[in-house]
């Protein structure tokens, strides 16, 4: 096969110059058929006489019907939803240490890269933030052949074998017989069983955080999630876990919130990546390792093999050790998107497996499951996978070849062709860690696998107060979906009262469940070398010390303050934020000096839940006619609710008092409320301060009460 051009444009590339052969011709040709015959009418089909019946003789009214009918290919099986960006991924210094991976190597090589960000259960159509794990895949085009990461937004898994893999994507996904509900775990199937399968519960507590309704793919963690081994070109082995830490920090939604985005704009988080990128915001993530050495391997309290565990970072530290930048929006999201297929089993030399159960099923099942998605073995060769690095071999024929091989030598030895292609030289080919390995043929699970609660617990005990309240609430929310008791009481005592006695507690009685008569404590590890306590699990620690990218809606109408708005979206749009007019139509808003704005959204198109934070500018007459404008109010109740930063100067102050927030009206000082800034004086520098402050913070949870006892 003739090698590719990277699939990538970096800034060092033109623009689709890579897929150059594949794309459809410039836009100075004339229509034509799949055979290239011009065609000159496509709205009629053709007939026997004008009011006649259509005839069978129109090639051109079959091929195009044809071509229809046969558009759509199976959605994944799991992550059928999912949105994707091309870019690239550079290494700050050599890690030779660690590996002979050329990417992984030299610091001036720019690996193309195209990423798909998904959820799991959805089909196709399915909203973007339902309550859900992502999936975080990276496709790495390097010099020596395609290195894919399918990782998640999670560390852990929910199962520890890949056998049950088909088991808990059955039980998650909309239920057999009337599909439903589609986007969510909140259904008995899935909790029965969770209460069934105790190596679920870390999972399940991860699933229930806000990890599972991120603000933005953006501003969400990558992991690998299983233990991968790094090889040096000495051939040294060392064991090591993957991260993707976003330089935005890791944010999340309100679930109130995440559920009316369902609605508002189902592809919300597609749309924010979309724009990010269109906008040149180019969404940037920094590849972390925890490295361990093959001699280390057993002394974390756990086994690494396990997927349902995680190495805290408190532990081993996190080393940043390059930058993936995501510059591209896909020109096709058929050919790209949905035709990327990633692969766990392509590692390229310097990157190795290990022998976890959950990740040795995974080498199979990828590759199988291209073979009815995209109709073949020859799935490789679309646009989207071909590796830039040479591909030569005796592979040939099946479905959809793209590949016209010469000559007659396919087979290997040879010397009709000269003996081509020659076998690598040992020292740049891959080769398998030569693990020893030894043991009674078993189906079996090893013991070092079975404390399922201790990380569950961690986890748990490692959240802010907040976070503990969003977790109970979205538990008090999943299981009181579920319509049968028995499937509620098994999880309350079965998975939480090993957990937590007081979260088990708390949703048994929300769900109406018995509590535990004596519920039990937590089981501790009694490994040594475990933490109680891990900050990095916590989103509380993430840095806030940006308003880059955030989307703060001003709400105006006729006679709005224009020095104040022209101050407020200079000052947010110096840090890098989005302001954008929102007004009661599209029509010109005339302001207090005669100068006009145009909205960009209405209070009909647009709704509090699709910004991060809102601003009212004064301007008696503006806030006057706001006032009697119920969405408009609606605005900042909601945004309050969510505990979003709202921005009140000069008349926009009386917003508060009627939008129904008299005790923040109240307090003009800040002190009850920082997120809520008020500046009835319209001192904009003081204003503008602290308002970014409120941005940057994302949002202030003081604001919410307890989840229901
Ligand atoms: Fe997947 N998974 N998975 N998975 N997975 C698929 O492959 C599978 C697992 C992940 O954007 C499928 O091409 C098995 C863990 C992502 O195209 C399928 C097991 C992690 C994506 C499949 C797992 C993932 C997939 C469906 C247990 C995080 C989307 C379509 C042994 C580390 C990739 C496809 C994309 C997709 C199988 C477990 C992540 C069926 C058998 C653990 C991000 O092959």
């Amino acid at each position: 096969m003739a090698p590719r051009k990277p699939a990538s444009t970096s800034s060092t590339q033109s623009k689709n110059q890579s897929l150059e052969p594949f794309r459809e011709r410039p836009a100075d040709t004339v229509l034509t058929t799949d055979q290239g015959i011009p065609i000159s009418h496509t709205d009629d089909s053709l007939k026997a006489g004008l009011r006649g019946a259509t005839l069978l003789e129109d090639f051109h009214l079959r091929e195009k019907l044809t071509r229809f009918d046969h558009e759509r290919i199976p959605e994944r099986v799991v992550h059928a939803r999912g949105s994707a960006a091309h870019g690239y991924f550079q290494v700050y210094k050599s890690l030779e240490k660690y590996t002979q991976a050329k990417f992984l190597t030299d610091p001036s090589l720019r690996t193309p890269v195209f990423v798909r960000f998904s959820t799991v259960q959805g089909s196709r159509g399915s909203a973007d933030t339902v309550r859900d794990v992502r999936g975080f895949a990276t496709k790495f085009y390097t010099p020596e052949g395609n290195f894919d990461l399918v990782g998640n937004n999670i560390p852990v898994f929910f199962i520890q074998d890949g056998i049950k893999f088909p088991d808990v994507v059955h039980a998650v996904k909309p239920e057999p017989h009337n599909e439903m509900p589609q986007g969510g775990s909140a259904h008995d199937s899935f909790w029965d069983f969770v209460g069934l399968v105790p190596e679920t519960a870390h999972m399940i507590m991860w699933v229930m955080s806000d990890r599972a309704i991120p603000r933005s793919y953006r501003m969400m963690e990558g992991f690998g999630v299983h233990t991968f081994r790094l090889i040096n070109a000495q051939g040294k082995s060392h064991l090591v876990k993957f991260h993707w830490k976003p330089l935005l920090g890791t944010h999340a939604l309100v679930w109130d919130e995440a559920q009316k985005i369902a609605g508002k704009d189902p592809d919300f988080h597609r749309r924010d990546l979309w724009e990010a990128i269109e906008a040149g915001d180019f969404p940037e993530y920094e590849l972390g390792l925890q490295i361990v050495s093959e001699e280390d391997a057993q002394k974390y309290g756990f086994d690494l093999l396990d997927a349902t565990k995680l190495l805290p970072e408190e532990q081993v530290p996190v080393q940043r050790v390059g930058k993936l930048v995501l510059d591209r929006n896909p020109d096709n999201f058929f050919a790209e998107t949905e035709q990327v297929a990633y692969c766990v089993s392509n590692v390229v030399p310097g990157i190795d497996f290990t022998n976890d159960p959950l990740m040795q099923a995974r080498l199979f099942s990828y590759l199988d499951t291209q073979l009815t998605r995209l109709g073949g073995p020859n799935f490789a060769e679309i646009p989207i996978n071909r590796p830039v690095a040479p591909v030569h071999n005796h592979q040939q024929d099946g479905f959809h070849r793209d590949t016209i091989n010469t000559g007659r030598a396919n087979y290997h030895p040879n010397s009709l062709g000269g003996g081509c292609p020659f076998l690598a030289n040992p020292q740049q080919a891959f080769k398998h860690h030569p693990e020893r390995l030894e043991g009674n043929k078993v189906r079996q699970r090893s013991e070092s696998f079975n404390d399922h609660f201790s990380q569950a617990t961690l986890f748990y005990k490692s959240l802010s107060k907040p976070e503990q309240e969003h977790l109970i609430a979205a538990l008090q929310f999943e299981l009181g979906k579920c319509e049968r008791m028995v499937v509620r009481e098994r999880v309350v005592q079965q998975i939480l009262a090993n957990i937590d006695a007081e979260l088990a507690t708390r949703v048994a009685k929300a769900v109406g469940v018995t509590v535990p008569k004596a519920p039990k404590p937590a089981k501790a590890s009694k490994a040594k070398n475990t933490v109680d306590k891990a900050p990095s699990l916590s989103m509380e620690n993430t840095p806030k010390d940006s308003i880059r990218t955030r989307k703060v809606a001003a709400l105006i109408a006729d006679g709005f303050s224009a020095k104040e708005l022209a101050q407020v979206k200079k000052a947010l749009e110096a840090g890098g934020a989005i302001l954008e007019v929102v007004g009661p139509s599209l029509s010109p808003v005339k302001s207090d000096d005669g100068t006009e704005v145009a909205p960009v959204r209405t209070f009909l198109t647009t709704h509090s839940v699709l910004y991060d934070a809102i601003y009212v500018p004064g301007g008696e007459k503006s806030v006057a006619a706001l006032q009697l404008i119920p969405d408009a109010a609606d605005f900042v109740r909601e945004a309050y609710k969510h505990c979003k930063a709202l921005g009140f100067s000069g008349a926009g102050t009386q917003l508060v008092e009627a939008a129904g927030l008299s005790k923040i009206a109240a307090a003009q000082d800040l002190a009850s409320d920082p997120g809520v800034v008020q500046n009835a004086k319209a001192d904009m520098k003081k204003f503008n301060a602290l308002f970014i402050t409120a941005i940057a913070a994302h949002r202030n949870w003081a604001r919410q009460g307890p989840a229901p006892s």
